[in-house]
């Protein structure tokens, strides 16, 4: 077992009841009608069926006879569904299903109805899912939908197959073999995403190269956009903004220009020449050196605007990234965003997302939620969450994201309501938006087991699980992924899914704890570098821990920045407030004296120093418990796994170390007695080199 299987790895199913039962079902499905997906289905069902019961499933011809699963459309089965039930399924949308018994004459035949041949793939993948997960009972009903329409994967790949911050290998898409060459790979990989519901993918980097909208690429685009349509996948491509130039022999990128006009119209027509389906762009403009409206004092809303026309005759939607920040602006990184997208609000066309990433600076360890959620009535905005650890241990580090993000989808906005959420804003509940969005960066690559550290691949599970349900709780995801990926056995369930669920905290604590963030190495962004300076002030660590004799922290109150002004009123009132903000966001809002008292009645340093060193504790408990599971294990992930997780206890005592010693540079304070005391000296962490740490982007 080499992990490349992912979670698709269906356990031979042994309990004898539920042997008979699957027997039974897998002996006679019948298909009302055809299409594409149903292929897919059928290809599933074939390989679900040898591998958890050691024999090919039987499609039968009629729909009666030895049939026993009923699988289409609502409007395939109309003739065997009650006038309710169909009116049921109707209101699960384009993506939803319904299972469950039917009898007709007599018999009863396990069912699943979707609106849409994807809805079907949805709902099977779902009752394979209820299968090794031990909860598929054939007697009762069950519906889904999904809560968010865009469930994305954003490929940060550049056309050379370099990724910038991929951890695992080079880019899955050969470019140079498209569109002749076919790699099988595009096709597990659109299962995969399928078996989550994750229905789109960016297939480019956001810091994008024109090339990818000529005619070559666009012939390119289109063998992987064929693969992935009956799995229910639309693609996107990242559109630079000065394309119009690069590629198309103008003088000018100028939005509003006439010709500009045109070559994005004639670009978006040619490309749907190709994908009818295709999805639409997604820009990054204006940000760290890409090229934007700006140039040609322009705004975003500008900008946005020229492309969503042109995809709009189309159906299409244009993706805009809220992540903008420049050094040249006088103001705290964390505003920008803010104070540039809220007096646009209600300027964007109506197939504009604007895609703001889960915090306002940029995917740390932990981010209090981005102010803009909350700050627009007018503006369909998505989420962008980074499932590649470019913060959070990269490869080495086995950190389970999806507590990090339900923290941040259950955060209260308070507005546009008092009970307003963030998960709320992007479903359309709370905002009234219809057109909604969740984006992940992915971390797939070429390597064989797709995401570099095993652990990796529950990230893209957790991630395309809450984009479909974001009410799924973290230890749902956690015992689901580990049921799927390694069986049902108590003990080793148990086990891995105390490892994921304190593995985010574990590396909050050893890495940014009480609020710190930023004070990672610099351009790869690889381990500790809270001394990192000089260059642009934004990049560098002294800019956002800010510690001096006094103490530590941004202050971003009222006395300070106040970036926290531009939150709802509820949370100005608590958070302005130390002793009432939680400790976990202290030091991202308030600078404090170094002998501040927190809760537990310890002094800020003291508490610094217990964060970090419990930080390298849970961590070599993770390494304990993999420990304890060897002879439960197969050899091959077991031992992957144990070689990672002794890399991760070295470079979270690097951490706790480097970050300790430095800090008490300023607060000159003995550590706190009961922690193991940093070993080696300063000077030795500083002088670390790591020019080989991977993911660090082509140069602009
Ligand atoms: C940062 C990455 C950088 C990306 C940027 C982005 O370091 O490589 O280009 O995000 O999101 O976190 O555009």
């Amino acid at each position: 077992k080499d992990g490349y299987e992912l979670w698709l790895d269906y356990d031979k199913v042994e309990a004898l009841q539920m042997k008979a039962q699957l027997e039974s079902l897998f002996s006679g499905f019948f298909f009302f009608g055809e299409s594409p997906t149903y292929d897919v289905i059928r290809k599933e069902l074939e390989i679900a069926g040898e591998k958890m019961l050691g024999k090919a499933p039987v499609f039968s011809q009629e729909r009666l006879g030895q049939t026993q699963v009923w699988l289409g459309t609502r409007e395939q089965l109309s003739q065997v569904l009650g006038l309710d039930q169909q009116a049921q399924i109707l209101e699960l949308g384009e993506d939803g299903f319904w299972m469950g018994p039917i009898i007709f004459q007599g018999k009863t035949y396990f069912t699943i109805v979707g609106n849409r041949p994807v809805g079907v793939l949805y709902g099977v993948f779902n009752w394979l899912r209820s299968i090794q997960t031990g909860t598929f009972d054939p007697g009762t009903q069950k519906s889904e939908q999904p809560k968010v329409k865009l469930r994305m994967l954003n490929h940060w790949d550049n056309l050379d197959r370099t990724v910038e911050r991929g951890y695992a290998g080079f880019s899955i898409w050969d470019w140079h073999k498209l569109p002749g060459y076919i790699d099988p790979r595009y096709i597990d990989y659109a299962r995969a995403n399928a078996s989550l519901g994750i229905n789109a993918v960016s297939l480019t980097n956001v810091n994008a190269n024109a090339r990818i909208l000529t005619t070559d690429f666009m012939k390119k685009a289109k063998v992987l956009a064929d693969i992935f349509r009956p799995y229910g996948i639309q693609v996107f491509l990242t559109a630079r903004f000065s394309a119009p130039i690069e590629i198309g022999g103008l003088k000018t990128a100028d939005p509003l220009d006439p010709e500009v006009i045109a070559f994005w119209k004639e670009k978006t027509d040619e490309l749907y020449s190709f994908i009818p389906d295709f999805g639409g762009f997604l820009v990054k403009a204006n940000s760290e050196g890409q090229p934007g409206p700006h140039e040609y004092q322009r705004n975003h809303a500008e900008g946005a605007n020229v492309l969503a026309d042109a995809l709009a005759p189309h159906g299409g939607v244009l993706i805009w990234r809220a992540f903008v920040y420049s050094h040249e602006v006088d103001q705290d990184r964390h505003k920008q965003a803010n104070l540039e997208f809220e007096p646009l609000d209600g300027k964007f066309r109506d197939n504009v997302i604007i895609q703001v990433k889960n915090g306002a600076i940029d995917f740390m360890p932990r981010e209090p939620f981005h102010p803009l959620f909350g700050a627009v009535e007018n503006t369909n905005l998505g989420i962008e969450f980074q499932i590649t650890q470019e913060y959070l241990g990269q490869a080495t580090q086995l950190v389970f994201l999806a507590p990090m993000w339900e923290e941040v989808l259950r955060s209260k906005t308070y507005r546009p309501t008092p009970a307003s959420t963030v998960a709320g804003i992007i479903d359309g509940s709370n905002s009234g938006q219809n057109l909604t969005l969740m984006a992940g960066v992915s971390n797939i690559g070429t390597d064989r087991n797709w995401t570099g550290h095993l652990f990796g691949q529950s990230n893209w599970y957790a991630f395309g699980r809450q984009a479909w349900d974001h009410t799924l709780t973290s230890a749902e995801i956690a015992e689901e992924w580990t049921k799927m990926t390694f069986g049902n056995s108590p003990e080793v369930l148990s086990k891995i899914e105390e490892i994921l669920l304190e593995s985010h905290e574990a590396a909050v604590n050893y890495m940014m704890p009480l609020g710190l963030h930023h004070i990672m190495g610099w351009d790869h962004h690889y381990g500790p570098g809270p001394w990192v300076t000089g260059g642009r002030p934004d990049w560098t660590a002294l800019y956002y821990h800010q510690a001096d004799s006094l103490g530590i922290g941004f202050d971003r109150t009222s006395s300070g920045s106040n970036a926290l002004g531009q939150y709802a009123p509820e949370i100005v009132h608590q958070w302005s407030d130390p002793n009432q903000i939680p400790e976990k966001y202290l030091l991202w809002f308030h600078h404090l004296p170094w002998d501040f008292e927190l809760k537990s009645g310890k002094t800020l340093w003291e508490e610094i120093g217990l964060h970090y060193d419990q930080g390298v504790k849970t961590a070599r408990k993770m390494q304990e418990t993999w420990a304890s599971l060897e002879s439960e294990l197969d050899p091959q992930r077991f031992d992957h796994v144990r070689q990672l997780l002794a890399i991760q206890v070295s470079e979270a005592e690097w951490w706790r170390n480097s970050c300790l010693l430095y800090f008490q540079t300023f607060a000159k304070r003995p550590f706190p007695a009961e922690i193991e005391q940093p070993a080696g000296d300063l000077e030795y962490y500083k002088s670390l080199r790591f020019p080989t740490a991977p993911g660090i982007r082509p140069r602009w």
